[in-house]
């Protein structure tokens, strides 16, 4: 075993060799910071490169990113600050009235495995909890997902609020309906078409 064979098991979308690898460098001393970036976060970096150059399709990302999950599950205890590339705290949800996750939780399991401490707060997530969490986090960035188009207004509700409050806080949003021109004209900080860009995108905020 070797940090290498936890980054192949999560391109090959094996949970319990990712659990294996991981519980096996923990006890042969690896640095964990070692296993964390150069096993789980290289190989979702690798999994988002493959995925944007069309070699993988989002059910291969999802395997991919629960393989990534479950190891991250087990190294997490291990983790001392300082261990983690803490690249920022980032508050996740699907807006107001839409109860579609699938994506959004995609994109929160992509963002954890490039290194973001993230805060799941659902789906039907209205403007107080979106900047209630973020406040309360410490969180520089907002992701919105929406999958409705008549849910779509909820974000521009967040983005206005934040500018109206005038906090430092970043909004990305995305899901089906969701376009580059919506997201400019609701003045979100970015547009992300898939789960790669917003990783992209949040760190470039970070
Ligand atoms: Co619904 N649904 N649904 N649905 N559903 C759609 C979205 C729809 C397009 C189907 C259709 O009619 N063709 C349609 C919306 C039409 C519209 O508004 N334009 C629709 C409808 C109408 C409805 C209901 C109103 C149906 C009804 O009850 N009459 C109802 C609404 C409920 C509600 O939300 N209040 C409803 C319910 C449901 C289910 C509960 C049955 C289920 C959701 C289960 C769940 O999520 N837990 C469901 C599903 C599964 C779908 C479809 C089939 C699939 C959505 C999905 O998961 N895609 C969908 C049709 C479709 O999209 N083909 C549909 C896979 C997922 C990985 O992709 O979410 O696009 P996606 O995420 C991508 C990107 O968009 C992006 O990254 C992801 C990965 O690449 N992304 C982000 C997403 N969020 C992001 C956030 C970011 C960044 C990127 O943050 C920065």
């Amino acid at each position: 075993m070797s940090v290498q064979n936890i980054f192949d098991a999560v391109l090959d979308f094996d949970e319990d060799l990712a659990v294996e690898g991981v519980k096996k460098e923990i006890a042969a001393g690896t640095d964990v910071s070692q296993i964390l970036n150069q096993g789980l976060i290289g190989a979702m970096d690798e999994v988002g490169k493959r995925f944007s150059a069309g070699d993988l399709f989002v059910p291969e990302m999802l395997m991919a990113a629960q393989a990534m999950k479950a190891g991250l599950d087990v190294l997490k205890p291990h983790l001392a600050k300082g261990d983690t590339v803490t690249r920022g705290a980032v508050v996740i949800g699907t807006v107001k009235g839409d109860l579609h996750d699938i994506g959004k939780n995609l994109v929160a399991m992509m963002l954890e495995g490039a290194g973001f401490e993230v805060f799941d707060i659902g789906m039907d997530v209205d403007v107080e909890k979106f900047l209630a969490t973020a406040q309360e986090k410490n969180a520089g960035i907002i992701a919105m997902s929406a999958l409705l188009t008549t849910t779509m207004p909820g974000m521009e509700e967040v983005v206005k609020t934040i500018r109206a409050k005038e906090l430092n806080i970043k909004t990305l949003v995305g899901g089906a309906p969701v376009t580059p021109e919506f997201a400019r004209k609701i003045g979100a900080d970015a547009y992300c078409e898939d789960a790669p860009a917003a990783v992209e995108a949040a760190r470039k905020y970070s």
